[in-house]
């Protein structure tokens, strides 16, 4: 190379490369750039939230650059891609996420700090994008952050509700819900694509015509609206890949419908249209529970028509046809929200395509793939054949020849069984024909995962009995797990020094089973000494929050007992508040002497419940009528305080977990998928009270039964005593403490009646049951608690033993044994600054 050609190629490299240079003036220089051309405000003068901002558009610079770089290298190298199809991400905060990520933590702090900005403050100014109720959307955003991490050539696909999750407040000790407007103060985080824009079509009816032989179907739909793409950059830890999360927005449609405005009534005409945008307005709050509600409908066909367009479209403008589709692209429903999706990629394939059914059939069922998420039957959804045929008349054809061909199917296999094709059938016969989505989903899809080991095995056996008999090799398990990066390494700064210090590498943050090597400290006084300060710091953070938000002091000192989650009876909230309401009993009829005894506790519960079941709500008022009474009386004192944490969302997680030391994860055996915040406390060294549910299965196996605290009916016990029920003789002190709360101890009485009636009458959760083993186990950790150095241990051993639960190596399972999918791994430019 001559001396001309390499400065040529130093030129290509710095601009073409690393267009975005990264040191302390630069960065400084991109924020206050911002400062002044992108939000408009004076360099001189400008506030936190400006400050927030500025450094959000300068973050997002670096994003959009690492985005375009590894798009196009996704581009060059053509492997087989994954898409992940979710109706919710609960993404949360993205700042400290994406430079950490970027590797650019420091520089900022420091780059921030000349500018008289403090980066721990002004992070705290960004709103959460709450585009999930709970589990299921938390575990969509965790797996983002591994195919990045991991380097899968892989995009999510969702809504852009404009109003995410409610946000709770809690007045007089009720549960209110109010809008969360999460845009109003723009997003710097997405990228608007007015140019990605794709017609979605609702009604109207379906006409047939010839066409070379060949009988072709027409939907002449009624209505159209315009999704438009926005895209929301998620880069991976330790590599150069960004990936991409795209959502969709509804807008009028450009084009459809026009005549309509000749009609005379302009005004009338666009204030008509403008409704469209109410299709990605809002997420529904309800968790687990199916509502025929046909705006969700329309949410669901809106999202996955246009997701199945754009893949369609990007696939072909890329390959010239869509040859080799079904090898070369894979998609993951995220529970049965998307299955229309099934019908809409047959639709497209034939009627727009032009392709005949049976390679159509072969190509949908070798793409799809379907994740369940709850054995709860009443989170199944069916939508009634009525609705969809009104709103999506071709999908419902589609539906309906697909089933035929399956009851075939059926027959030849089990001949005719009246009795299982009713039962097996994709449409529900009855006064309301219904079509059921999971069997669709079942049908179309190669594989179907449950979300833990026991659930998995608890699918085939129940709710898909038939089908796994059917199509045994279609089931598999895909334990949960979350990013240790957000859960670990990015929310409790000093457990994460700690452990870089003693396992002398910090490779576990992308490698967790590494922290195995944290065993052998397990018994080390010096070592157990510096954990407990780690822990204390997070209990004064936790302890701060508790004070800003519910106005509790509470003492560092006292054993933090936290359950935060959606609230359900399935979840069992009542069983912890009734073993709160039996130990302030207990306490308040103590003697002085008997109380020096007793571990000081503090009571930490929150989660929002859907605003339409009622019983939920009941519940929060009960928490926060006991919380009042005990937090006020005099004979308690510090002994245990009870606090209602109003608005749980995933920066409040981020708090609360790392300063907790007791968990609750205590659902009724057999109910709870799998959980992933037992994971995440786990990882952060609390320890876990819980039944042998879910995820709680496999924790236990893994950090050693001796270090969590396991009680409760076992699962495949669960429907016996349910039959037996109503004649269980019921422990005392149960009995005692459902009277308190009907006696009126709390206040209330009448309102708190149904939960009452709950658990006294046919206590389908079976809290009577289990009552006297939970405080069994709960006397248990007030004993533990007392002896330091064994508590401590068991927390090093829970963090130690948490490696299985990385949404990494979920994912990789994902990628080789459902997705066939590898990684793609774009190479970092040569002499690349470190993390670029
Ligand atoms: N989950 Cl079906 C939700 O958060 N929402 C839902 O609608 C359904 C399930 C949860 C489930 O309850 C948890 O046990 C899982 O850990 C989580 O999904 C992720 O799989």
């Amino acid at each position: 190379m001559s001396e001309d050609e390499r400065h040529r190629s130093d030129l290509l490299y710095t601009l073409m490369d690393t267009y975005i240079k990264n040191d302390v003036l630069s960065v400084q220089e991109s924020i206050v750039n911002h400062v002044e051309y992108t939000i408009a405000r004076s360099r001189y003068h400008f506030d936190d939230f400006e400050a927030y901002q500025a450094t959000a558009y300068s973050t997002r610079d670096r994003l959009i650059e690492s985005w375009n770089d590894t798009q196009q290298y996704f581009h060059d190298q053509d492997p087989k891609r994954v898409y992940y199809l979710s109706m919710e991400f609960l993404v949360g905060r993205s700042l400290l996420n994406a430079l950490y990520n970027l590797n650019l933590k420091g520089l900022y702090r420091e780059a921030l700090e000349q500018l008289g900005y403090n980066l721990e403050i002004i992070k705290e100014r960004e709103r959460d994008a709450a585009l999930g109720n709970g589990g299921l959307g938390r575990l969509a955003s965790c797996f983002l952050d591994s195919m990045a991490t991991e380097n899968l050539p892989a995009w999510g696909y969702g809504l852009r509700y404009q109003y995410g999750m409610f946000r709770q407040t809690i007045q007089d000790g009720f549960q209110r819900e109010n809008p969360d407007y999460w845009l109003t103060l723009g997003n710097p985080w997405e990228i608007e694509r007015p140019n990605v824009t794709y017609p979605v079509s609702f009604y109207g009816h379906v006409s047939a015509r010839e066409e070379d032989g060949r009988q072709i179907f027409v939907w002449n739909p009624a209505e159209q609206v315009d999704a438009v793409a926005y895209d929301n950059p998620i880069p991976g830890y330790r590599t150069a890949n960004t990936i991409n999360l795209r959502l969709w927005s509804a807008k009028p449609s450009r084009e459809f419908d026009l005549e309509s405005f000749n009609s005379g009534d302009y005004v009338a005409s666009i204030l008509e249209k403008q409704n469209a945008e109410s299709i990605s307005s809002v997420l529904y709050p309800d968790d687990r529970t199916y509502k025929g509600k046909e705006l969700r409908l329309k949410q669901q066909h809106f999202f996955v028509s246009a997701t199945l367009q754009d893949i369609l479209r990007r696939y072909t403008a890329q390959h010239g046809s869509l040859e080799n589709f079904s090898d070369k692209v894979a998609l993951q429903l995220n529970d049965t929200h998307p299955t229309i999706g099934i019908a809409e990629l047959m639709r497209l394939l034939m009627d727009v395509y032009k392709w005949g059914w049976t390679a159509s059939w072969e190509a949908t069922t070798k793409v799809f793939s379907f994740t369940n998420h709850t054995v709860l039957p009443e989170a199944l959804e069916q939508w009634p054949v009525e609705l969809l045929q009104e709103l999506l008349p071709r999908h419902m054809q589609i539906i309906y020849d697909i089933n035929w061909r399956f009851l075939q199917e059926l027959r030849a296999k089990f001949g005719n069984d009246q009795a299982r094709e009713y039962r097996m059938s994709i449409i529900q016969e009855g006064d309301e024909k219904m079509v059921r989505m999971a069997h669709l989903a079942l049908v179309a899809s190669h594989t179907v995962n449950g979300v833990a080991e026991i659930h998995s095995e608890l699918i085939k056996q129940t709710i898909f009995e038939d089908f796994y008999e059917m199509y045994p090799k279609k089931f598999q398990n895909k334990t949960n797990g979350v990013t240790p990066r957000r859960w670990l390494a990015f929310c409790n700064p000093p457990l994460r020094n700690l452990i870089n210090e003693t396992l002398g590498t910090d490779a576990w943050i992308s490698r967790l089973d590494l922290l195995e090597g944290l065993k052998s400290h397990a018994d080390d006084g010096e070592f157990q000494s510096r954990w407990v300060e780690v822990k204390q710091l997070a209990k004064a953070k936790l302890a701060a929050k508790i004070k800003e938000l519910c106005g509790v002091e509470v003492s560092t000192d006292a054993l933090f007992d936290v359950q935060v989650k959606r609230i359900h009876e399935y979840k069992r909230q009542v069983l912890n508040i009734l073993g709160i309401i039996h130990r302030y009993d207990q306490i308040r009829n103590m003697s002085e002497e008997e109380k020096a005894d007793v571990v000081p506790r503090v009571c930490i519960i929150g989660g929002k419940a859907a605003p339409g079941y009622e019983l939920a709500k009941r519940i929060i008022k009960l928490i926060s009528a006991v919380s009042q009474r005990v937090n006020n009386d005099p004979a308690v004192g510090d002994l245990l305080k009870v606090v209602f944490i109003p608005d749980y969302n995933v920066s409040l997680a981020e708090v609360i977990v790392p300063g907790s030391e007791l968990s609750q994860h205590i659902s009724t055996a057999g109910t709870e998928a799998s959980g992933t915040s037992n994971m995440k406390f786990a990882m952060n060294g609390c320890l876990i009270i819980g039944t042998m549910d879910g995820a709680n299965v496999e924790i236990a196996e893994e950090i050693g039964d001796d270090n969590i605290f396991i009680f409760g009916a076992l699962a495949h016990e669960v429907p016996k005593l349910r039959t037996e029920r109503a004649d269980l003789k019921v422990d005392d002190r149960f009995a005692h403490v459902v009277r308190l709360i009907s006696s009126g101890e709390f206040g209330y009485a009448d309102f708190f009646t149904p939960i009452v009636d709950a658990v006294q009458g046919s206590d389908y959760y079976l809290v009577a049951n289990d009552f006297p083993a939970y405080l069994r186990a709960q006397d248990a950790v007030d004993r533990t608690y007392k002896n330091s150095s064994i508590w401590t241990r068991m927390s090093i051993m829970s963090v130690a033993g948490c490696g299985k639960f990385s949404s990494d190596r979920t994912i990789r399972q994902y990628a080789t044994e459902i997705w066939g999918v590898e990684p793609c791994e774009r190479p970092r430019p040569p002499n690349a600054p470190e993390g670029y």
